[in-house]
């Protein structure tokens, strides 16, 4: 995973999503890392990439983050073709479909033609996240919920505790929310996969969940390039037309090795139990 300092790896196209520039979970340092050591012909930015509805909120905007769009730019100066298909956190930009801004391209999906000849239908995917596309307020409080989970929890113990209360277990609570997540995400990948089907193409290459996968599910290769925030994956494809998922470090890199912690395995239903953390 990690390379030596001064290498740049370059592939036919790279798939990256989900950075939430604008957020202090973003991890704008390693983001520039990457970017500095790979390359490719054609990048897709496949949407989140900067996150508007945090940045509603409250501005939070450093140099770090002003570096990844000089980069992005840069790279594009340099030759690469570079597609944005905004996500539903940088929604705002959906109104410059069909622009381009220093010479990246702005689209609402695409189709990718693979060295192979395969076709991919690239979208970020929150249209088809029931909770995203049926009521953006649930969503919006989707975001804040497990902030605000976490400090209920140290409260509500106090005033427990007070009582002469038990202790409530936050992590019992984390833990059905999983199973919860794992439904959700079963779901998300049939909806996706039945959409490329639908549109002709073999395979799916979408964002949106922050959770990796590349496997077939109905004679549709499904893709998903997880996110730069907690994953830091992202998307190749190689010369020939296989695609891969890889991934740059973590920011917990220094206290454990990461082996691929979140690749949904190929033989592995998505219902399956799994240990993940509530996102
Ligand atoms: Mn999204």
């Amino acid at each position: 995973m990690a390379k030596p300092l001064d290498t740049t790896t370059r592939y036919r196209t790279i798939f990256v999503s989900d950075m939430h520039l604008g957020t202090r979970g973003c991890q704008a340092a390693l983001i520039l890392d990457f970017l500095r050591h790979n390359d490719a012909d054609t990048i897709y930015l496949v949407g989140d990439i900067i996150d508007g509805w945090r940045l509603r909120a409250s501005w939070y905007w450093p140099q770090a983050h002003n570096d990844v769009i000089q980069k992005l730019l840069r790279k594009v100066r340099h030759g690469a073709r570079m597609v944005f298909v905004p996500g539903n956190h940088d929604e705002f930009a959906r109104q410059f479909i069909g622009q381009s801004f220093g010479g990246i391209e702005i689209v609402r999906n695409a189709v990718h033609v693979a060295a192979d000849g395969k076709r991919y239908f690239v979208l970020h995917g929150d249209e088809f996240d029931v909770v995203v596309r049926h009521s953006k307020w649930l969503a919006h409080l989707g975001d804040w919920a497990y902030d605000f989970a976490l400090f209920i929890n140290t409260h509500f113990n106090a005033v427990r505790r007070f009582l002469g209360f038990g202790y409530w277990s936050f992590s019992a609570w984390a833990k059905l929310k999983v199973k919860n997540a794992v439904n959700f995400i079963g779901s998300f990948e049939r909806e996706l996969a039945a959409e490329a089907k639908r549109r002709g193409a073999e395979g799916v290459i979408c964002g949106h969940i922050h959770h990796p996968a590349l496997r077939e599910i109905e004679g549709v290769t499904y893709v998903n390039t997880g996110d730069f925030v907690e994953s830091c994956s992202f998307v190749v494809e190689h010369d020939d037309g296989r695609l891969e998922v890889l991934f740059w470090g973590t920011p917990f890199a220094k206290l454990a090795p990461v082996k691929n912690p979140k690749v949904a395995d190929a033989d592995e239903p998505a219902d399956a139990e799994v240990e993940i953390e509530a996102a």
